[in-house]
């Protein structure tokens, strides 16, 4: 009989946790709304759920988004807490940031800290300050509060969670960005310059003040000029409408953030003010950075945000927790953890949410036991398996250099003749297709992240080395740098740069694949990034290539923690087009090329010669000029 009620409770343990809904809200919380005053008199809209009375106190959770906290009730979009948070008690609290939904004031994209704005000089205004302010009011004149508040958000809203930082009020004791936004110019939008043009629908979001206050979204007709002409191929959408300048004259004309774009195609003050990285210093209470290895929106902003809290906020209990999630895709259970063909293993959202982020706001928030986090919990892409590292990057494992060669090698070895060159014509007339498949319009491309990449091999445009196959696993941990050394017979140019792992010819199929890809001899894209070369030497000061003029352009990848198992091969790409991923480079070299006309684009020849080298692992110093 005892291993009856044994096995009754493993059972019952196991079950799926009750879902969250509003049925649920409406039986254990209460909910109020409020227009909570900022130093400058606008009014932000806040609503808070609180646990009902039962003579307990409770600490604040708090989540700012530009996305509409109305939303928040339904309990149906992800960006709010998880079931396991709702149901340990907390007075959840969902503020729409200034200018947006119900809030008073004027929107601004990421908009600039102040720097060193003391919350007491009660004059500037940005998202420190509003989050200061709204603690402030919180704290009190909501009932039952324990006088701690901690904050989080997913993507936009881990922007918001990250610009609370500085100057942050001290009941603030426990943060957690996650997907968080760094830099519009190496997050989402950009990639070291490149604009995502796959990203044109998005701009409706983020381009129009609204003329009143709203619970529902009145950019909509904006965003249905695109969606409403039921694309299902992007590729040729994009190819028919030609230069960007037709973009604007075609949809983005009135659009306020696409004009701003358009005048700063440069790393200018618009866009290094808008930085959060620059303002992270004296931060003295936890905060858990959150991030996806397969996010493709946001990326260089949970990395750089840890390193950078890392090595200005010695005060911080600063940590990170980086697994194989998509875009926020650890705010969503979906059992079998996959991206998109590759599977990672179960419930690895629900382990995240119930083992890792409940055990850390509790602790810092409820004086729970402490959740002995460690400096840096990774997941292995590799081997499908958590690693605990005491930093990041780590120093342990070994770093990897990688040296291409004849015959499409890729090598350790340092080869003899750095002057062999490797050749091969972009043609932005006819580019390379960012996707194996066929996808329409999307808010933001997702599922090309672990792509296989063999339609991208056997095209004449696309350079490709491999390794011989490997007699043992081989561990890349940390970031990537790849030092090209490039000629070419245009003036401008872009460089993609693919981390590639090549499963064996006999790999068997994946029992969870649900699309039944054949994973044998599979190219899985591990990690790439994009760099416009016209910013090869200072971001703010764009630069044409000489013709013919042997240059060297660094491309950091962002980090990885990938196994590359024994009888799998490592590769790597490099091509100068992903259509229409990444808008294409005229490669004659204008000054803006959201103005560029039909005729500036023109093939171009470009050598990589074999002085190049592919540094990879552990602490990569980049050897450009200038920040970040
Ligand atoms: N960071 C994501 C994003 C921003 C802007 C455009 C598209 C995506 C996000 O907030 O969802």
């Amino acid at each position: 009989m005892r291993y009856f009620f044994a096995g009754l409770a493993l059972v019952l343990s196991q079950a799926v946790v009750a879902q969250v809904d509003s049925l649920y809200m409406r039986t254990h919380y209460e909910k109020s709304e409020h227009f909570i005053e900022m130093r400058d008199g606008v009014k932000l809209f806040t609503i808070v759920y609180s646990p009902k009375a039962d003579g307990k106190k409770y600490p604040i959770l708090m989540n700012r988004t530009c996305y509409n906290a109305s939303n928040r009730g339904n309990y149906k979009t992800f960006n709010q807490p998880s079931d396991y948070l709702v149901m340990d008690k907390y007075i959840l609290v969902y503020q729409d940031v200034r200018g947006r939904y119900m809030s008073g004031g004027t929107f601004d994209n990421m908009r600039p800290n102040v720097k060193g704005n003391d919350p007491k000089n009660k004059k500037d205004i940005d998202e420190s300050s509003d989050t200061y302010d709204t603690v402030e009011w919180l704290i009190n004149n909501i009932p039952n509060n324990n006088g701690k508040v901690g904050q989080f958000g997913i993507s936009y809203p881990g922007f918001y969670t990250a610009a609370a930082l500085p100057n942050a009020h001290p009941a603030l004791v426990a943060s957690s960005p996650q997907a968080p936004i760094a830099d519009f110019f190496f997050d989402d939008f950009h990639h070291n310059g490149a604009y995502l043009q796959s990203y044109s629908p998005a701009f409706a979001v983020f381009g129009y003040q609204k003329d009143s206050l709203t619970k529902t979204p009145w950019y909509t007709e904006k965003i249905m000029r695109f969606y409403g002409q039921k694309v299902s191929d992007a590729y040729d959408f994009y190819m028919d409408i030609g230069p960007l300048k037709n973009m604007t004259e075609k949809y983005h004309h009135d659009n306020f953030f696409w004009n701003q774009i358009v005048e700063h195609p440069n790393y200018d003050e618009f866009w290094q003010d808008r930085s959060i990285l620059p303002h992270l210093e004296d931060i003295d209470h936890a905060v858990m950075t959150v991030g996806g290895w397969f996010d493709a929106e946001d990326l260089y902003g949970p990395l750089n945000i840890y390193k950078t809290i890392e090595k200005n906020c010695p005060k911080a209990n600063n940590t990170l927790v980086m697994g194989p999630w998509m875009h926020g895709g650890w705010s969503r259970e979906r059992g079998e953890q996959t991206v998109n063909h590759i599977y990672f293993g179960d419930s690895i959202s629900t382990y995240y949410q119930k083992e890792i982020e409940l055990n850390f706001f509790n602790h810092y928030l409820k004086g729970g036991p402490d959740s002995k986090l460690p400096e840096a919990y990774m997941f292995d892409t590799g081997t499908k398996e958590w690693q605990a590292f005491a930093e990041w990057p780590p120093k342990e494992i070994p770093k990897v250099d990688l040296y291409f060669g004849a015959g499409g090698k890729l090598s350790v070895d340092e080869p003899t003749d750095k002057q062999a060159t490797f050749e091969y014509t972009s043609d932005p007339n006819h580019p390379v297709p960012y996707t194996s498949t066929t996808e329409g319009l999307t808010f933001t491309p997702r599922l090309f992240i672990t792509d296989d990449q063999r339609q991208a091999a056997r095209r004449p445009d696309v350079l490709t080395f491999k390794t011989d196959v490997l007699e043992e696993d081989v561990t890349i941990a940390g970031e990537i740098l790849a030092e090209l050394v490039v000629s070419m017979t245009g003036t401008d140019a872009d460089f993609i740069v693919k981390l590639i792992d090549v499963y064996p010819a006999d790999h068997e199929d994946y029992e969870h694949n649900p699309d039944n890809i054949k994973m044998g001899g599979y190219q899985q894209l591990v990690r790439h990034e994009t760099f416009r070369g016209r910013f090869r030497e200072d971001f703010s000061k764009p630069k044409p290539f000489e013709v013919g003029k042997e240059t060297e352009v660094s491309v950091q990848l962002q980090d990885v923690l990938h196994t590359f198992k024994k009888g799998h091969r490592i590769m790597i790409q490099i091509h100068s087009t992903w259509f229409p991923y990444i808008d294409r480079n005229p490669q004659k070299y204008v000054d803006n090329i959201f103005k560029a006309d039909e005729e500036d684009f023109i093939k171009s020849t470009i050598q990589v010669y074999g002085s190049s080298v592919v540094r990879t692992g552990g602490k990569q110093e980049v050897n450009r000029v200038i920040k970040p």
